[in-house]
């Protein structure tokens, strides 16, 4: 049965438009292997029976016979180069041969490829026999050199240590794609190469806690970091572990009142409910789970997760980290206390909508946890003091004005509470004295996220996710290029996705995203629609923005686009308190609550009392969240700058987190948007070692077997290349540099030491036969 190729698909797909497939036409060789587009989207490999100059004729595996244009090919890489361990081996390099390759290495297990500097994972959704003891022996010792998380940490350690420089990992990823386990196998190998003194164990405890509060189940993963993380690890100059220093960014505080369907609130909540001892579940009037209003809007359990059970890893990782008892206690009556502010009902006094809380269990649980009476609770929560002109008055609240206020007491009660977390654990990990050593960190962010429904989360998510993108291209793509295109050496660049357009579009003054979500957030009369509208107005003609109707834009993010609905984008991005609320907290008897407001007094640049009409009324005048992120983040690119990058690029095979299952579209999609074949390409084309003509003349000078005539460093340089027979396209010659093809530096580098051994094993001979 023979098909006519006017029924096959079109091969003009953006599959093979040549941007970054290999498009070299297929050689006229019968039987050769050939990757063929299917119609949805997907590579089949097929052997090409007979080729012609408008068609070829192909078989497919089934046996049947089929005539396509041969446009609608990609050669296929011999059998031989099946699941090699880094993508460089490719012969052909082009998008269906590296997801072949992956996909096979995937069956196999072998979830980490090598994507020339990149390490690319490939998350397996269940447990894999590669990590452990004996593994991280066999990386340690060289025994085992395949592609692996612990190799590359092997390479920053070595690194460390030998450039004297601090390096960093830098993990990225859509939401899902294995980020936070990676860092964690990462931390687990420098705790075994590094440790020794304890501190290590007290780092890797970090965990645990860190997720308990910080990680949710989403709609992307169970196990979501709502957080950003950079954990520094510092070393001795021995080469062990004597401190680490935690910073978080941004915790998505929202989650605390309200998640979407088929989402959680944090794993601490249910935790606690489900594991709190019977004395501490007396002591902070504890009720199961589902009778806290903030967490049965949605799921209770998650299949597979003991929450019990993991609130015992929770305790004994908190003592591991020096908190008290007293302090743990402390820990869990602020999230008792968020959950029983939830319950808090209120009723209306007066004929104007005006409410006071309920009286109740609830507030007067809320108002033992925290240490403060029923009166000033309830006082807190149903009113507001505004000051007009030098007179201050007392506003009552509207139903809707006191949940407000509920809920954001709740949400800063718990958002103190993690910081004040970090801090604690940051004391504890600190307890050396400084060294003058060096660090490596490791950075695993919360990733790109787009769902049905965004909001100034993801914003705030999506736009830490094109900074980091930048900083990978900036390393991989741009310095790379711009160091070849310095020195003088031949090279045809070769193009990347920039995303500078995007970055701009958030970040440009006076008429960027943030800018202009300032701007909104300031005016007294702003809302979330006048927001929208002012974007539409000013943005219209960049490329990266689509207005869309009513209160949503589009923004096209380097992993795709995601349209943001504006609703309380002003209110997130304000994150007001009212004075009244932190007054509460400052009265209370209770020791965080107190430290709490403290610090929100401390962050506020300075309290006002705003004039009546202004919509807030009493408040504190403080940064942005958008903004104060924006900063986070410029420091964050500022610290990684001054370290040696190691990338990792987590991929999710699928979006069910289910083993075994390896789409196509997915992966490609994912290897696309940040660039893994371009990376590839360079690598490839590239010339990864480089050495100044004064360095290498310096190392390998002593190896030249003739005198060279002049003594300048080039010469030298020039004189070695010849002596050891370096192929001309093997390497290029800088103004500054020789610049080498991956390996070509080994066979120097092997003649050298054994040279070296040789004169010291003359020189113990010698010595011996002296005594
Ligand atoms: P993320 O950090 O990238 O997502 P995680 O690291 O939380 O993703 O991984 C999600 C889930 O994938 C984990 O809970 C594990 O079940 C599984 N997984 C990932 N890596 C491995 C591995 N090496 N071995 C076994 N299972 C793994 V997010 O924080 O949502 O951006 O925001
Ligand atoms: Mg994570």
């Amino acid at each position: 049965s023979e098909a006519s190729n006017t029924q096959l698909p079109s091969t003009s797909s953006s599959y093979n438009d040549g941007r970054w497939g290999d498009t070299t036409p297929l050689p006229t060789k019968k039987k050769l292997q050939s990757w063929y587009r299917l119609e949805n989207g997907d590579w089949e490999l097929v052997n090409v029976l007979s080729t012609s100059a408008d068609e070829t004729v192909i078989s497919v595996p089934e046996g049947k016979v089929s005539r396509v244009k041969g446009e609608s090919l990609l050669p296929a890489n011999p059998d031989i180069l099946d699941g090699v361990d880094d993508l460089m081996q490719l012969s052909y390099l082009n998008e269906p041969s590296v997801l072949y390759n992956l996909h096979y290495r995937y069956d196999r297990d072998m979830i980490y490829t090598k994507a020339g500097p990149v390490l690319v994972a490939i998350n397996p959704f269940k447990k894999v026999a590669l990590y452990g003891n004996n593994f991280i022996q066999a990386y340690k010792d060289k025994e085992i050199d395949g592609p692996h998380v612990y190799a590359i940490t092997d390479t920053a350690m070595r690194e460390m240590i030998r450039d004297e420089v601090n390096q960093s990992i830098i993990i990225s990823g859509e939401s899902g794609a294995g980020k936070t386990e990676t860092a964690k196998i990462a931390m687990q190998y420098l705790a075994a190469l590094g440790g020794g003194s304890g501190i290590e164990n007290e780092i890797l405890k970090t965990n645990p806690i860190l997720e308990a509060f910080g990680n949710a189940k989403t709609l992307r993963n169970n196990n979501s970091s709502r957080f950003g993380k950079l954990i520094e690890i510092q070393f001795s100059e021995t080469g062990k572990i004597s401190g680490a220093r935690i910073q978080t960014f941004l915790l998505e505080k929202s989650r605390v009142v309200q998640c979407a369907k088929g989402e959680r609130s944090y794993h601490i909540f249910y935790q606690l409910c489900a594991g709190a001892p019977r004395s501490l579940k007396e002591k902070l009037n504890l009720q199961n789970a589902d009778d806290y209003e903030y967490l049965k809007q949605t799921d209770i359990s998650i299949d597979g997760v003991d929450d019990a059970e993991d609130f015992r890893i929770v305790m004994e990782a908190l003592d591991v980290v020096h908190i008290s008892k007293e302090n743990q206690d402390n820990v869990f009556a602020m999230i008792a206390a968020v959950l029983w502010l939830g319950n808090l009902s209120f009723e209306m006094i007066d004929s104007e909508n005006h409410v006071k809380p309920v009286e109740g269990e609830s507030l007067s649980t809320v108002s033992q946890l925290i240490g403060c009476s029923v009166e000033e609770l309830s006082l807190a929560l149903s009113t507001r003091k505004m000051r007009v002109g030098n007179d201050t008055i007392v506003q009552k609240l509207t139903l809707s004005q006191a949940i407000e206020t509920r809920d954001a007491l709740a949400k800063s009660i718990y958002a103190c509470l993690f910081d004040w977390l970090v801090e604690q654990i940051n004391k504890s990990l600190s307890v050396g004295k400084r060294r003058s050593g060096r660090t490596i960190s490791i950075l695993d962010i919360y990733g790109f996220e787009s769902f049905d429904r965004n909001s100034f989360e993801q914003f705030c998510i999506n736009y830490a996710n094109e900074r980091l993108q930048q900083h990978f291209n900036r390393h991989l793509f741009k310095l790379e290029q711009e160091e070849y295109i310095q020195d003088g050496i031949d090279w045809a660049k070769v193009d990347f996705e920039d995303n500078q357009d995007c970055l701009n579009l958030f970040e440009k003054k006076p008429l960027g995203l943030l800018s202009l979500l300032d701007e909104e957030s300031t005016f007294p009369n702003g809302t979330d629609l006048t927001f929208a509208e002012k974007l539409k107005r000013h943005l219209r003609s960049n490329s990266c923005f689509k207005g869309d109707r009513g209160k949503a834009f589009t923004v096209s993010h380097y992993a795709g686009e995601v349209t943001y609905d504006t609703t309380s984008f002003l209110e997130k991005n304000r994150d007001l308190l009212h004075l009244d609320s932190i007054q509460l907290l400052s009265s209370c008897s209770c020791e965080l609550p107190k430290m709490f407001a403290a610090s929100m007094l401390n962050q506020s640049e300075k309290l006002v009392m705003g004039p009546l009409h202004k919509a807030g009324g009493a408040e504190s005048q403080k940064l942005s969240v958008a903004m104060k992120f924006k900063g986070q983040l410029f420091q964050l690119m500022q610290r990684l700058e001054s370290t040696t990058p190691h990338f990792i690029r987590c991929i999710k095979p699928n979006n069910c987190q289910s083993p075994g299952k390896y789409e196509q579209g997915l992966v490609l999609q994912q290897l696309r948007c940040c660039g893994v074949l371009e990376v590839v390409r360079i690598s490839r084309s590239g010339f990864p070692t480089r050495m100044t003509h004064q360095k290498f003349a310096r190392r390998y000078g002593f190896l030249l077997l003739d005198e060279v005539a002049a003594q300048d460093s080039l010469s030298v340089s020039v004189a070695i290349l010849h002596q050891f027979n370096i192929l001309p396209e093997m390497y290029q010659v800088g103004y500054t540099k020789l610049f080498f093809r991956t390996g070509q530096i080994g066979v120097l580098e092997d003649t050298r030491n054994r040279t070296l051994h040789g004169i010291l094993r003359v020189q113990s001979c010698f010595r011996g036969h002296q005594a």
